[in-house]
């Protein structure tokens, strides 16, 4: 596979250069009522087409899959085309005797079952062979690392090896993948379940692989957030990064300061509901992902973006007076006193309360965009918030303005900037931080893909497929050596963004791209393959009910059978999830 240089793509003229800063001004521009309501209406498009094109992928054929058509690309794939699988009505799983592996073998089994209707049970052996079925042996082997995995397919059968139940895990993600597309049925279908022959190994090339999800701006119920899970688990990510608290809204139960989540809870951009996890609700979402082998990472923005925190608790603000609640989309305005002992009780409490729910090594403590805190008082303030996160025995992460900050071990900033310049990020890699890379330029996935696109903003430029693809976590940053990037994460912010539809079209199809990112070899990296293996993936989302954008970069298969052509306009028809009246770019 040839790489594909980032240069002189089309996309790359429309799209607006920024400090991530100054040019946030384009995000505050008022969109008019008419656009607003027009903008709602492609939406509802949208999702309508995605459900014709979901009816059509119930009758079309299975589709061959072949063995490289996986994403994120593996490490090294050799097909053996006379050594195809059929997996038989009377198909066994067989599993190492370990908890976490049987947890796996479950987790299969239950993927397998519906489309399939096979029973396809599970049983667990010391040294499980194929035999006719599927066998995940975790051998203890350390070559492929905390998260690798062998997958080898024969006409006997399939075994996935792997030194640890995450390595099993992923390679069950990419045997999915495999299986015809008609596999993401919610009831059985009659189909030859033809597995390609060869092997497949595998290693992700980054440990940190993420998601962040704002449920802050707006709010999204748990089972919401176990959906976008599910998402992150297809494509090997393993981080799931909750943005909880932000000006409009605080979004976890603290016992110790009730009213955090039950008066600054209360509200969303534009006025929408409210809403906040209780501890229980936290915990299922932590265990869900932890199921997954995805680790949750809790983020508190401090000291600014925290109006919610001081509509709830005044004795916080500098000058102890209630602001308003805040259903706006402006930032920057809102700060926990540094200067207050009791802002420290409160960030010890907060942080204690949300650790001891949280299994996790990392928590984020923000500190993005506290534009009234004079530079040293921020600094001093981060510095002691980093230590009480030591104490917490965590590991600090944070945006990367904490940069200045004096360094403490196994400290972590992600990086958010547009260009791939900042000297005081790169300085403080040379004290010893490593760095998660979020260029906005490239993994905000709250951007627009295009200038119609109906949700999103424009800020850090358009972000198409391609410019979510093309760049190289290890070279982004001047001044930053390959060795202290610890990966990749695309955060989706949701000032625009208002149910769960809305959050799949604006993962769907770029996740997948910060995905391959994050776990693929550079050597693999080329955008001509992975339009196509990513384009290969739509009747995967149809079939699976997964609103995405019909990216026009990617070479979309056609059905087998033709869609039918739509009655009446767009806005009228029904199918998808509709589009709520808030489901344009959120205005306070
Ligand atoms: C910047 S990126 C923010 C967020 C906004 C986002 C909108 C960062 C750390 N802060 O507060 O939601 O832009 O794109």
């Amino acid at each position: 596979m040839t790489p594909t240089p980032a240069t002189g793509h089309p996309a790359a003229d429309h799209i607006a250069a920024g400090d991530g800063t100054s040019a946030r001004a384009d995000a505050e521009t008022a969109v008019p009522a008419d656009d607003a309501v027009q903008a709602a209406g492609r939406t509802a498009g949208e999702l309508a087409s995605a459900a014709e094109r979901e009816a059509a992928a119930l009758l079309a054929p299975p589709a061959p899959v072949r063995l490289g058509e996986v994403v994120p690309a593996p490490e090294r794939v050799e097909p053996d085309a006379a050594a195809d699988y059929l997996l038989a009505a009377d198909a066994v799983i067989r599993v190492s005797a370990d908890p976490a592996a049987v947890a796996v073998a479950g987790h299969l089994a239950t993927l397998l079952r519906p489309a399939t209707g096979y029973p396809l049970p599970v049983t667990d052996t010391a040294t499980p062979v194929p035999a006719g079925g599927i066998a995940l042996d975790l051998t203890g082997d350390a070559a492929l690392g905390a998260e690798g995995y062998r997958l080898d397919i024969t006409t006997d059968g399939v075994r996935i090896a792997a030194g640890t139940a995450a390595g099993l895990f992923h390679g069950v993600q990419t045997l999915r993948q495999l299986l015809p597309a008609a596999v993401e049925r919610a009831t059985p279908v009659a189909a030859r379940w033809v597995l390609p022959g060869g092997s497949i190994l595998d290693r992700p090339r980054y440990p940190h692989r993420g998601v962040m999800l704002d449920v802050a701006r707006h709010f999204f119920g748990v089972t919401d957030v176990l959906r976008v899970i599910d998402h992150l688990a297809r494509y090997k990510l393993n981080r799931l990064h909750l943005h909880l608290t932000d000006d409009q809204g605080w979004r976890i139960a603290i016992d110790s300061w009730p009213r955090l989540a039950t008066v600054g809870g209360a509200g969303a951009v534009g006025d929408a509901p409210g809403g906040y996890y209780s501890r229980a609700d936290y915990q299922r979402i932590v265990a869900y992902a932890a199921d997954r082998h995805i680790t949750v990472i809790p983020e508190v923005d401090l000291p600014g973006h925290t109006n919610a925190a001081l509509v709830a608790y005044p004795e916080l603000a500098p000058d102890r007076v209630a602001p308003p609640p805040y259903a706006g989309t402006e930032v920057g305005f809102s700060y926990v006193d540094p200067a207050n002992e009791r802002t420290y009780d409160f960030v010890t409490d907060v942080l204690g309360e949300i650790a001891a729910l949280t299994p996790g090594r990392w928590l984020h403590i923000g500190g993005d965009e506290a534009f009234k805190v004079p530079a040293e008082v921020y600094a001093g303030f981060v510095e002691r918030v980093q230590r009480i996160v030591a104490e917490l025995d965590r590991d600090v992460i944070g945006w990367h303005q904490i940069a200045p900050a004096a360094h403490v071990d196994r400290r972590v900033l992600q990086w958010w900037g547009t260009t791939g310049e900042d000297p005081v990020t790169a300085e403080a890699v040379r004290r010893g931080a490593r760095l998660v890379l979020s260029p906005g330029n490239h993994a905000y996935l709250d951007m627009k893909y295009a200038p119609d696109t109906p949700i999103g903003h424009d800020w850090a430029g358009l972000i198409d497929v391609r410019r979510a693809y093309d760049w190289d976590p290890a070279s982004h940053l001047t001044g930053v050596p390959a060795e202290a990037v610890l990966g990749v994460e695309a955060p989706l912010w949701t000032e625009s963004v208002t149910t769960l539809a809305e959050i799949e079209f604006m993962l769907f199809p770029r996740l997948p791209a910060i995905a391959e990112l994050g776990w693929s070899p550079r050597s693999t990296h080329g955008w001509v393959s992975f339009r196509e293996r990513l384009a290969g993936h739509g009747p995967r989302w149809d079939t699976a009910g997964i609103a995405y954008h019909r990216s026009p970069e990617l070479p979309w298969p056609q059905p087998a059978t033709p869609i039918p052509a739509p009655r009446g306009p767009a806005v009228s028809r029904s199918g998808g999830p509709p589009a709520r009246p808030g489901a344009t770019p959120g205005r306070g």
